[in-house]
């Protein structure tokens, strides 16, 4: 008999990526360091009313100057992989223009420290840190931000591209697009449907231009794009044939139109989809869209990163001057985020994505959930909801993998607790918990428990990787 843990373990292949994600902004803090200049987020968050209780990302995790002991301590839980992202301002302060040495140099550090301790480092090139000066010249709406994008990224790949194990161009474009220009909850704050649509197209065409020169400086390491993919259904059983059916099914189409198909369609080559093309037709014409742009975007990928959190559940909605989708809750437990507990859809969404599009690997580059953490009177932190989240999203993972669905590495969001972008501080995603009085970190249970399911995972060895080897 082998114990759960053992056998879950056990489930994935060999050679499979266990790992952990921050982002630069969310924990490095040093914001006015060795010639890094602000971004939209600096400036965003210390507008009055935007972040949560006013807070920002001045000194976050003190990350910027506790890279020794954060590694050391991503060593301890047995991580191989960990997935950081590159603050564009660091690289190139003002956004344009020759690299900065000093900012380049603590990545450099970084990357080594990683290799030194046995840890493959995978960047992120594109964490939601715009330098200001582009966002003053248009931002993302704007077509030069995406060339701006491709020089940066290979001033990166030049510099890193020798030691990487895996280079993300962007993270997340929907929330890029549509939080920071649509809805404006994110930085810059817009609110302006055409601008959010453009910038959703000059984020891919940028992603598309950057693989020409992350490629040309970093040929071998593996390149791809992390987007947030959402299962969305509709909040009536499958069997309801009520007159509203067809407006439920609308809805779901819709939703999922805009948050999946809308990215994933252009970078797998099949340009936007008609069906969402209409949708939005009101608010863009999409004059934006040059002959060549969407052969641009569809640059092969080596792999697809995908970040799940939840499902949406959604119904059509009958409020005047809404956007005629509501979204709803089937009563599941849900985390600190209101956002409800499905492991399932995990499942579904990246199931879906391997039946819907050409084959490619698939990693997994967040998934986790925020809780109320508090260190206890006996020195430790006691999350059960986050280490039963863990362990059904990871089994839901090793059920991907098992059905045949070629899925290659998890990396928990997030390593530590973190600056959590409208929500400042106030929400706590990390395995380990972090102190802002003093710094000091400390590992939940469910560091604890990831930390022996990966040890678990070296020394019970698992199979060798059936589907991967063929
Ligand atoms: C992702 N939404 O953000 C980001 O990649 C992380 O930086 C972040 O900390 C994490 O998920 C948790 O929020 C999202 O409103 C933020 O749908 C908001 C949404 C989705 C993803």
């Amino acid at each position: 008999v082998t114990d759960p843990l053992t056998a879950l373990a056990t489930a994935f292949p060999r050679d499979f990526a266990f790992g952990a994600a921050t982002a630069a902004y969310q924990i490095e803090g040093a914001v006015s360091t060795d010639g890094r200049t602000p971004s939209i987020w600096d400036v965003f968050s210390a507008e009055p009313g935007r972040v949560h209780d006013g807070d920002t990302g001045e000194v976050a995790c003190d990350h910027y100057n506790r890279v020794p002991s954060d590694v050391s301590l991503m060593r301890d839980l047995g991580l191989s992989t960990y997935r950081f992202s590159v603050a564009w301002p660091r690289i190139q302060p003002g956004g344009s223009g020759p690299a900065n040495a000093a900012g380049l140099a603590f990545y450099d550090r970084l990357v080594d420290t990683l290799l030194e301790n046995g840890i493959a480092p995978w960047a992120t090139l594109y964490h939601w840190d715009l330098p200001i000066e582009l966002e003053h010249a248009g931002g993302w709406p704007v077509r030069d931000t995406a060339y701006r994008f491709a020089e940066y990224a290979g001033i990166v790949a030049e510099a890193l591209g020798d030691r990487l194990h895996g280079l993300i161009t962007l993270n997340e474009p929907w929330c890029s697009a549509f939080l920071g220009y649509g809805n404006g909850v994110h930085a810059p704050g817009r609110r302006d449907g055409a601008a959010a649509l453009a910038a959703s197209h000059h984020l891919l065409l940028g992603h598309g231009l950057a693989s020409e020169s992350v490629r040309a400086a970093a040929p071998s390491v593996p390149f791809g794009i992390t987007v947030n993919l959402y299962p969305t259904a509709p909040a009536v059983p499958p069997t309801y044939d009520g007159p509203d059916r067809p407006a439920y099914d609308d809805a779901v189409r819709r939703i999922e139109g805009l948050s999946n198909r809308w990215f994933l369609d252009p970078l797998f080559g099949r340009g936007y989809p008609a069906d969402v093309v209409e949708d939005v037709r009101a608010t863009s014409a999409l004059e934006f869209v040059r002959d060549g742009d969407t052969d641009i975007i569809a640059a092969p990928l080596d792999f697809l990163g995908v970040n799940y959190y939840t499902r949406h559940v959604v119904a059509p909605s009958a409020y005047p001057g809404s956007s005629g989708v509501e979204f709803l809750s089937r009563g599941l437990p849900v985390t600190a985020m209101g956002w409800e507990v499905d492991p399932d859809g995990l499942y579904d969404i990246v199931r879906w994505v391997h039946e819907t599009y050409p084959a490619v690997p698939i990693y997994l580059t967040e998934n986790g959930s925020a809780y109320d953490d508090v260190v206890d009177v006996d020195g430790r932190v006691h999350d059960p909801e986050r280490l039963a989240y863990l362990r059904d999203h990871l089994a839901a993972t090793s059920r991907l993998i098992s059905d045949g669905v070629d899925v290659r590495g998890y990396f928990a969001w997030s390593l530590m607790d973190n600056f959590e972008w409208a929500y400042g501080y106030e929400k706590r995603f990390g395995l380990v918990h972090v102190d802002y009085e003093t710094q000091r970190r400390t590992p939940k249970d469910s560091a604890v428990w990831y930390a022996a399911l990966l040890e678990a995972h070296r020394s019970g060895a698992g199979p060798r990787s059936g589907i991967l080897d063929g």
